[in-house]
This record gives C-alpha cells, sequence and structure tokens, in this order.
C-alpha cells in the first residue's frame, strides 16, 4: 500500500518536474522570442516614429513664423511686438517633436495660445464701478483725432440708456471748436456740459464738473482733455495737473486702431499718468485693430470699449475671439 503510494508519488514528481524542465526550457526560448520580438518593434516604432515624428527646426519656424510677423505688422500690430511674438514662439517651439504634416497646425496653435495669453486681461465692469461711487469722475486722454470727443459722447449716452446720469466736463481749452463740438453732442444727447473759455486751465473746468455733478446728484462726470502729442511738453504738464487736482476714478486713454507702430509710443508716453483701461477706435476702418495687440501686450490694461463707426451706437464690449478670428484670418 505504501509502496504503491511511493511509486505513484514517484511518478507524479518526474512527470511535474519533467514538465516542470520542459516548461522551463521552453519558457526560456519563448523569452528569447519575446526578447527579440520586442527587439525589432522597438526598432519598428522607432523606425515608423522616425517617419511620421521629427523635430521643428529653427529655419522652419523662422519661416512659418516671419508669414505670421508680416501679417501682424499689415494689421497694425506694431513692428517690434510682432517680432517680440515671432522670437519668444521660436523659442518655444525649438527642438519640439511633432507628426510630420502636422508642423503648421502645432506653430498655429502655439500663436493662438499665446495671443490668447496676451489678451487675458484684466476686466472692468464700469456699471458695478459707478454704483460704488458717485459722481464717478471718467478722464479720457490720447493723441489728437483719436477719438476721444467722439467716444465720450458715446459713452455718455450708453450710459444715459442703462439709467446712469451724466454731465461733460469741456477740458480741452486748446483747439479751436473743440468745446462747440462737445456742447453739440451734449445738446444731441441731452445732458448738461460745464465748458470755461478757450486757454481756461482744464483741471479748474474738471473740477466745475464734479462739483456739479455732486450737487445735482448727477452719477458720472465724462471729462474731455486736449490731445497730446510728444512735442506738447506743456500739455502734457496740463494732463498731470487734471489728475493731480481731480483724481479721477477711471483714467482712461483712446487709442486709433489704425495708429500701427506709434501705439506702442503712445501706450508708453501716456502710461506716465497712468492708464486704468482702453479704448480703441475706428475699427470699422481697420477691423483688424492690430493696436489692440501691440497696446495690450504693453500695458496689459482692461479695455473698456472699443468703437466702430461715427455713430452714438457704434461702441461695444471687446470680443476677444472674435479680434483673434480676424486678426489670424482663421
Ligand atoms: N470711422 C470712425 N471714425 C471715428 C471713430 N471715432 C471717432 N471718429 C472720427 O475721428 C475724428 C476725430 O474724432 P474726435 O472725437 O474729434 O477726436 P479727438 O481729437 O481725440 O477728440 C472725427 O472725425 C470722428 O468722427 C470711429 O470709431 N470710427
Ligand atoms: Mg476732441
Amino acid at each position: 500500500m505504501f509502496e504503491v503510494l511511493k511509486k505513484k508519488l514517484k511518478e507524479l514528481t518526474e512527470k511535474i518536474l519533467g514538465k516542470g524542465v520542459e516548461a522551463e526550457s521552453r519558457s526560456e526560448e519563448e523569452k528569447k522570442a519575446e526578447k527579440d520580438k520586442r527587439f525589432f518593434l522597438t526598432l519598428k516604432e522607432g523606425i515608423i516614429k522616425r517617419v511620421i515624428e521629427k523635430k521643428l527646426t529653427r529655419e522652419e519656424l523662422e519661416a512659418i513664423l516671419s508669414d505670421l510677423e508680416i501679417s501682424l505688422i499689415e494689421a497694425d500690430v506694431a513692428y517690434e511686438i510682432a517680432r517680440n511674438l515671432k522670437e519668444s514662439l521660436i523659442k518655444e517651439l525649438d527642438g519640439k517633436e511633432v507628426k510630420r504634416g502636422r508642423e503648421k497646425e502645432i506653430v498655429i496653435e502655439a500663436i493662438r495660445r499665446s495671443l490668447n495669453e496676451i489678451l487675458d486681461l484684466p476686466k472692468i465692469s464700469l456699471e458695478d464701478e459707478i454704483r460704488r461711487k458717485r459722481p464717478y469722475l471718467i478722464v479720457f486722454f490720447g493723441f489728437n483725432g483719436s477719438g476721444k470727443t467722439t467716444t465720450i459722447a458715446k459713452v455718455a449716452n450708453l450710459l444715459i440708456k442703462k439709467g446712469f446720469s451724466c454731465v461733460l466736463a469741456a477740458g480741452d481749452t486748446f483747439r479751436a471748436a473743440s468745446i462747440e463740438q462737445l456742447e453739440e453732442h451734449a445738446k444731441r444727447i441731452g445732458v448738461p456740459i460745464i465748458k470755461q473759455k478757450y486757454g481756461a486751465d482744464p483741471a479748474a473746468v474738471i473740477f466745475d464738473a464734479r462739483k456739479y455733478a455732486e450737487a445735482k446728484k448727477i452719477d458720472v462726470v465724462l471729462a474731455d482733455t486736449a490731445g497730446r502729442s510728444y512735442t506738447n511738453e506743456n500739455l502734457m504738464e496740463e494732463l498731470k495737473k487734471i489728475v493731480r487736482v481731480n483724481k479721477p476714478d477711471l483714467k482712461v486713454l483712446v487709442i486709433d486702431s489704425l495708429t500701427g507702430n506709434d501705439a506702442v509710443n503712445q501706450a508708453k508716453f501716456f502710461n506716465e499718468i497712468g492708464v486704468d483701461a482702453v479704448v480703441f477706435t475706428k475699427l470699422d476702418v481697420n477691423e483688424k485693430g492690430g493696436a489692440i495687440l501691440s497696446v495690450s501686450y504693453l500695458l496689459k490694461k482692461p479695455i473698456l470699449f472699443v468703437c466702430d463707426g461715427q455713430n452714438y451706437e457704434d461702441i461695444k464690449y471687446f470680443d476677444k475671439e472674435e479680434f483673434l478670428n480676424n486678426l489670424l484670418g482663421f
């Protein structure tokens, strides 16, 4: 009985061991085969990868991004900004591994992402601001002919429609017919205007307008100023005085979107006084409005409004997506 059991056990052990040896040797072979397979697969993957993937080179990027640079400049983006953008994209993408045939797509994605970042600006709600502090004083400044007076009329008209009361301050006491121009708007919109004679101190005119608003419980004072240019040293001083005396709640820089290269200089120049928000005008003339990109890149200030025409209704909130689509043409 015991012997039978022992024999069975031996048979069993041999069987197992035998199998075990067999299994062992097969697995060795298998292991080798597996290894070879893996090696060839890796090789194949490597080749496939090399065929379908590639590294973006600086030359290639230069070519694609030079096209971008040119189209940005054509859209009135300042040269300096277009070049900076190109350089930083080259730095970001140089040596990046991409699927063949997708090079352009990858670069375009990067362009869109970086433009989106530039336009990721702080937001401002004029209505909330006004509700927080009344009378709320807004001073508009900018270069000659940028559209300050027209924009003031548009903003006043918009605010009246939203139920706020407004008074205009004829702070441009310098340019011929500027007071009459603002008066005409005030009459048409149906808002009061505070003015003095030409040559008067604009800081005093704006001060009077604020006193008037306080007395009459008017919500908003919209102050016009004379257009500046680099040579107007005294006008610049005058603007500083306006700010010092009246401490505006909002200093708005008005920029003609056709400005091109000079937008950068204007933004730097006026930023000496401190810009709180920007308005871009004349987008109806050049809907690409590259100045928006240049100035936003430099100042990182909220865009209060964009204007696109000569009528009071031609004022709207900035739409980043729409702007980028227009600028890039895709
Ligand atoms: N097409 C167009 N013209 C505008 C716009 N804004 C202002 N203007 C015109 O630009 C010129 C100068 O505007 P104005 O308000 O007097 O500029 P200011 O010197 O800065 O006060 C005027 O003829 C305006 O009618 C705009 O958004 N589109
Ligand atoms: Mg004016």
